[in-house]
């Protein structure tokens, strides 16, 4: 059955340095590396997500007269204000540098539209509009979905929990997500939220 990797967000803006540092997040691009070639040793797709925000995101805490870190509502959703981060055309948007990119067959760039955030690869958070990312899996006839990336309790769990519910048979590689934390337990608890809705709990080795 046809199968790809999905790499969430591999940015430098959620990497230590960056805008949205995530803790040890550069610690994942290794094991992206190692996934993706055997993904193209075993015929599986490698798609990649990209943070990709105009300077005038309102999810920003800047453009919105809030504080990074607390907690409000924007067009009718719960909202994390954010730093800065991700902004089109910037460096903390890129890739890390480590990443192997020729190794991706195709990048799907999400969060261009200023008035909701979108932490899925499939969807905005409001599930109102939706990237290119399924269609495209849909072409090839892709059922099996496997994700690691940044950040687990933000954009991987939303993208598990879309690709679930899309039907796709999802895992996630654990040790390829590093998460935000702003609760010390937030990524334990996204992990078990995904494996309650379905996907499979995984190790690199195992993605062998
Ligand atoms: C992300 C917060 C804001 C992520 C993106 O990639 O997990 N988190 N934008
Ligand atoms: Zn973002």
């Amino acid at each position: 059955m046809n199968s790809a990797l999905l790499l969430i967000d591999l940015q430098k803006d959620f990497c230590p340095g960056g805008a949205l540092a995530v803790e040890n997040g550069d610690a994942v691009i290794e094991i992206a590396n190692e996934a993706m070639a055997i993904a193209h040793r075993n015929g599986v797709a490698v798609v990649a997500s990209q943070d990709w925000h105009p300077l005038n995101h309102r999810s920003f805490a800047v453009n919105s007269g809030t504080q990074p870190g607390t907690l409000g509502e924007l067009e009718g959703l719960p909202q994390v204000w954010w730093p800065v981060h991700c902004v089109q055309q910037q460096s903390g948007a890129d890739f890390h540098s480590a990443l192997n990119k020729q190794l991706i067959d195709q990048i799907f760039r999400k969060g261009q539209n200023p008035d909701i955030d979108s932490y899925s690869a499939f969807f905005d958070n409001g599930h109102r509009s939706q990237t290119e990312l399924h269609a495209w899996l849909q072409a090839k006839s892709i059922q099996n979905l496997t994700v690691m990336g940044l950040a687990t309790d933000y954009c991987v769990k939303f993208s598990v929990l879309d690709a679930l519910e899309l039907g796709y048979n999802t895992c996630v590689i654990v040790e390829g997500c590093r998460g935000v934390n702003l609760h010390a337990e937030d990524s334990q608890q996204a992990l078990m939220q995904m494996q309650e809705a379905g996907a499979q709990l995984i190790t690199l080795e195992e993605f062998k």
